[in-house]
């Protein structure tokens, strides 16, 4: 059956599926897509949640530019039509065409998640733009959207100014994931940070009409807001149309998507029909360069992009009007002959510190980039002074692993004046200005903490005994401190039966974890079931200490660690300790793409978060010969 024909009754039988193909092969079929394909190698299937939004149409034209570079290659694309069933649908239906991965948005994050989580055991799974629950994809490619929120909220304070102002909220979708997160954001900022009030949230579905058409019974009704919030600008100028026809002047809108088009938000800004916006960028470029590394099967590939929104409002409009003409401006001027990268290393406490130097040192010379590491021995103050160092050698971009979340505003902002672009590395910073920082990659620590505490839950299933648990965690402060330690509440709050005896605050090294194990065992001797600590090395401590107690580690005390080094991975084996997650310290060849990118003048990611797995004691026996750290 050609695929034209397949379309025909797909129409004819009434369906709102809109299946249509790029790349230049009408004669497509069913039986071809999934044995022989001629010249095309791949064939990528796109579904969308609709296409009736600039952003998503930006979003398809984007991927249809992209993928025009690659011969080998087509694209099928389907448009539900806002409606959930009939996208679960069109995925089944790619699939049947044979396609070799899938690039999905998805509105509703429920009702999507499922079938998602089927395709993507059987083939790679981009989730671009609009996220899924969970963890079932290969990537994910979006913004930051509680980030967006709290932008927004900032923003909403700034215009407001110290009255208590009244806000009405216009969500997007109440489904989406990304309505969801933007509007926490915001709520949060709001409720912390200021005296305003949200009188109101509404559903607008992303769209104008509906927007512009709740808006203006609400305001009939007599209500008077100071300041309207919409998820995006097409709901924005809903607003703005809302408020017109009602005749209220002096209601402060702000949107987001930032697209520069007719009634985008960048001319919307720029004509002073709203305040403020905030280009998201839709990743449909990313999503396809990425697709290609996937089938190409590129090793070392991240789980997550997470793309930088901008805050654009009449004072900066001009400065992306005219910067999205001419695309790619380098931010890094040739000062040197070749690219110079000064990076502050944190220290030498950890196995895993050690091979995440090396594999900066050895991605630094491979992509031909001149490296001036520096290591800060542990210490905050000696790692400022040299970040201070590299600004005063003038290289082109800085980048360090910060050994705690606090006290960086000054020494970056010193940096940023200088116009030198800072990557962080592994551990992330606590900053309000988060143009003092350019990207992060790294890990999930959240995540890793969730998978430690995941993996306990499941081990004690068959008891409703209490179990008593040792936390040793990392250095006070730190990100991958603060975050492990959320990650793992969140999971065994869940259950009383897990009761935390006590929380020591350790450094990420061998001497201390076995230090405050030796501790722990003198309080609370064998009482103590697991121990969770928060890296291996720390983990080796205390499997030691507990040994010297006299009990068996992995049997009369669980360990769960964090890190998956190889060291761990030997422990696992001579079942010392129980549970591992895997951190990957490999981040070199990242950190040095992100170099050049800037260098070339591609935006480089806010986030690059790395993919990672957890060991349990069969798995570490399996795999331990070919662990790489
Ligand atoms: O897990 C630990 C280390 O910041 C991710 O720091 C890193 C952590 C790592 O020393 O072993």
């Amino acid at each position: 059956m050609r695929l034209r024909k397949v379309l025909i009754k797909l129409t004819i039988l009434g369906t709102a599926v809109g299946l249509f193909i790029f790349g230049g092969f009408g004669e497509f079929t069913k039986s071809q897509t999934a044995n022989s394909r001629g010249q095309v190698k791949y064939l990528i299937g796109v579904s969308h949640p609709n296409l009736n939004g600039p952003w998503q149409i930006q979003m398809n034209q984007e991927i249809k530019n992209e993928i025009s570079h690659h011969k080998d290659t087509r694209v099928l694309f389907t448009d539900a039509a806002q409606n959930d069933e009939q996208q679960v649908q069109d995925i089944h239906t790619l699939m049947s065409y044979g396609i070799d991965l899938l690039i999905v948005s998805v509105d509703n994050a429920v009702k999507l998640t499922p079938v998602i989580t089927e395709v993507y055991k059987k083939i790679p799974v981009i989730v671009l733009g609009r996220g899924v629950k969970g963890y079932d994809y290969t990537l994910y490619i979006g913004s930051d959207n509680q980030l967006n929120g709290k932008m927004a909220a900032k923003e909403a304070i700034n215009l407001l100014g110290n009255k208590s102002g009244q806000i009405i909220e216009v969500k997007g979708n109440e489904e989406s994931l990304q309505a969801e997160e933007r509007s926490k954001g915001f709520h949060e900022t709001i409720q912390k940070e200021s005296n305003h009030t949200i009188i109101r949230s509404i559903n607008g579905n992303w769209l104008k009409d509906k927007a512009e058409d709740d808006l203006k019974t609400i305001l009939k009704s007599g209500e008077r807001p100071n300041l309207i919030y919409a998820h995006n600008d097409a709901m924005a100028l809903g607003a703005y149309n809302a408020l017109k026809q009602s005749r209220l002047e002096g209601v402060k809108i702000i949107g987001s998507d930032g697209l520069n088009e007719e009634n985008g938000g960048l001319q919307l800004v720029k004509k002073g029909l709203i305040d403020a916006t905030y280009i998201t960028p839709t990743g449909g470029t990313t999503a396809v360069q990425y697709a290609m590394d996937i089938l190409h099967k590129v090793p070392g590939l991240p789980k997550k992009i997470i793309l930088r929104d901008h805050e654009v409002t009449l004072s900066n409009v001009d400065f992306y009007l005219k910067d999205r003409e001419s695309e790619s401006i380098s931010i890094i001027q040739n000062k040197h002959k070749r690219l110079k990268l000064g990076f502050a290393q944190v220290g030498s406490e950890s196995e895993w510190r050690l091979a995440n130097t090396d594999s900066i040192i050895s991605a630094a010379k491979e992509a031909g980039i001149e490296l001036i590491l520096k290591n800060a021995d542990y210490n905050q103050q000696k790692q400022i002074e040299i970040i201070r160092d590299f600004i005063k050698q003038d290289v082109d971009v800085i980048a360090f692993s910060p050994k705690t979340e606090d006290g960086w505003e000054e020494v970056l902002k010193e940096a940023k004046n200088a116009g030198i672009p800072v990557i962080l590395s592994d551990r992330e910073i606590n900053v309000d200005d988060q143009t003092l920082w350019t990207s992060f990659i790294g890990s999930d620590f959240v995540e890793e903490g969730r998978r430690a505490g995941k993996w306990l839950v499941s081990e004690s299933e068959s008891t409703n005994k209490a179990v008593h648990i040792i936390e040793i965690e990392g250095t006070a402060n730190s990100a991958p401190a603060v975050d492990r330690k959320q990650g793992f509440n969140e999971i065994i709050q869940q259950n009383p039966k897990f009761q935390l005896l006590k929380s020591y605050s350790g450094d990420f090294t061998v001497g201390k974890g076995k230090k405050l194990m030796k501790e722990a065992l003198k309080t609370y001797g064998s009482k103590i079931d697991v121990v969770y600590a928060h890296n291996d090395d720390m983990a080796l401590g205390a499997i030691q200490a507990v040994e010297d107690y006299g009990l068996k580690p992995g049997v009369d005390i669980k360990i769960i660690s964090i890190d998956a080094t190889i060291k761990a991975f030997n422990s696992l084996r001579l079942a010392k300790m129980n549970f591992t997650v895997e951190c990957n310290p490999l981040l070199g060849p990242q950190l040095m793409k992100a170099v050049k990118d800037l260098k070339n003048g591609i935006e480089i990611p806010q986030r690059i978060i790395t993919a990672e797995e957890t060991f349990d004691q069969k798995q570490a026996k399996k795999e331990f010969n070919e662990r790489a750290y």
